[in-house]
Formats: structure tokens, C-alpha cells, sequence
């Protein structure tokens, strides 16, 4: 039986340059099927071009974080939030918001799970470096992700930081960011190979792949646009640096280039 090979990608976040990147590579490798984990809006501009594109290339997605905040009804807490909310046309926020948080996967014998933060919810968060806890309770099966059995390989985004664990429980992978990664700027996803119907004896691999795209034009549009927060997010891609710690490391616009890079 062929293998199957599945993209998967994470944490879009708007931008559209990095976003046709990415799926260019995936189309050059001949792999057909991606699934997306969710965040493909906020923190950058193009969340409805964005989302189209997830519309017609994605197999499945799951709702980030991010989905619940600016396509959902609730309040919002920052002009930001108002500008990506109005950015969306009414029928890309419905479909967001109705998005499931937990998609099973079954490939060469495993059960992949796939969310955006963890099987808890959307917001519960795991970090790269975490306990023995909460790696254990990556797999096991919660009313969110509809019960079902305790998954062999987890795979998840929300936290821009991508990663593998292997343990007792299973392999917990994270895809990173495809638009807005923070260990270094350059995007990554995942592909997984398998068999769709093979059992356990049958291969399995899982390949972490960067690609690079124009981050100058991606800043360039977000200029044009008037988005707000633009001096956090052109220094995040340019830089692998959360907006947090850019005060701390002296990061600014205004910093001369060769500071860009710490
Ligand atoms: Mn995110």
C-alpha cells in the first residue's frame, strides 16, 4: 500500500505571505492533503484572505485560541482586536467559529489527535519545556476532544515553538508557526507519513520542515494596511522574538538593523 503523506500546519495568523509559502512547498513535495490546527487570524493583517485560502486548501481544521477571540461574539479588549474582527467577512467568522477543537487521525496503527493547545480547551497552554503531568495529559482522551481512546501522537500548535517528545504515553509533536513563529523567524510544519488503513508494523515518519518566504513584502502590506500593533508584529518576523521581551532586549523599529538579530 502507498504511504500517505498529510501537511500539517499551524498558527497562520494573517500572514498571507508566509501562508502561500508554505503551501507552495507542500504542493512541490506532490502532498495534496494538509490540515490546518487553527489561529489562521489576528496578530496579522490578511486574516480574511487567510482563511479563503484555508477554505480551499485544507482537508479539516481545528479553532485556535485566536478563532474564539476575533471570530467569536464576545467583548474584545483592543482596537486590534475590533480591526481583525472587521477585517472578516460575516460568513469566514461563522465558519471559524464553528470550527471542531479536535480532529483523530488514523495512520499506520496510531491514533493522531490533532488540536490547537492541548485537549483540555483551546486557551490551556504547553510550553515546550513542561512537566511530566502535563505531557501525560496531552494524550489522554477529555470531553473536548469527544472521548474516544488515549491517542499514541499528538500534534498541536498555539505555541510558535515547534518540538518533539517522545515518552511512555506516546510522541507529542508541536508544528510551530507557519506565520508568526518565535524561536527563530522562519516558518515550519509538519508532515506525517503513514498508512491509512496499516497497522502498527507499518511505517511511520514525521518530518519537521522550515521554509523561508519575503518577510520584507509581508511587512510591506501590513504597512499599507494601517494595522495596529505593526511595531510588535514586524519585529516578531523579523526577529523570532516575542513582543513580550522586546522591551527587555532593546528591540525596536527605530534600533539599528544589525541589533535585529540577538
Ligand atoms: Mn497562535
Amino acid at each position: 500500500m502507498a504511504l500517505e503523506r498529510i501537511a500539517l500546519i499551524s498558527d497562520v495568523h494573517g500572514n498571507l505571505t508566509a501562508y502561500r509559502a508554505v503551501l507552495a512547498d507542500i504542493a512541490s513535495r506532490g502532498i495534496t492533503r494538509v490540515i490546518n490546527l487553527g489561529d489562521i487570524v489576528g496578530k496579522g493583517p490578511r486574516g480574511a484572505e487567510c482563511t479563503a485560502l484555508t477554505r480551499a486548501r485544507c482537508e479539516a481544521t481545528v479553532r485556535g485560541n485566536w478563532e474564539v477571540f476575533i471570530a467569536g461574539h464576545g467583548e474584545t479588549w483592543s482596537p486590534a482586536q475590533d480591526w481583525w474582527r472587521a477585517e472578516l467577512p460575516a460568513a469566514e467568522r461563522e465558519w471559524l467559529f464553528c470550527l471542531p477543537g479536535s480532529l483523530d487521525l488514523h495512520l499506520s496503527g496510531r491514533l493522531v489527535r490533532m488540536v490547537h493547545a492541548s485537549p483540555v480547551d483551546e486557551f490551556t497552554r504547553v510550553h515546550r519545556e513542561h512537566g511530566q503531568e502535563q505531557f501525560a495529559m496531552m494524550f489522554a482522551p477529555t470531553p473536548f476532544t469527544g472521548g474516544g481512546r488515549a491517542a499514541d501522537v499528538v500534534v498541536y500548535g498555539d505555541i510558535h515553538d515547534p518540538f518533539l517528545r517522545s515518552g511512555r504515553e506516546g510522541t507529542l509533536v508541536n508544528v510551530g508557526s507557519v506565520g508568526n513563529q518565535l524561536d527563530d523567524p522562519t516558518p515550519s510544519y509538519v508532515i506525517l507519513e503513514g498508512e491509512a488503513d496499516g497497522g502498527a508494523e507499518a511505517p511511520f515518519g514525521i518530518q519537521f520542515v522550515r521554509v523561508a518566504y519575503d518577510v520584507e513584502a509581508e511587512i510591506e502590506a501590513t504597512l499599507a494596511l494601517g494595522m495596529p500593533e505593526t511595531e510588535a508584529y514586524v519585529l516578531e518576523l523579523r526577529t523570532g522574538v516575542y513582543r513580550g521581551d522586546h522591551a527587555a532586549l532593546g528591540l525596536s523599529l527605530a534600533a539599528p538593523e544589525d541589533s535585529r538579530h540577538p
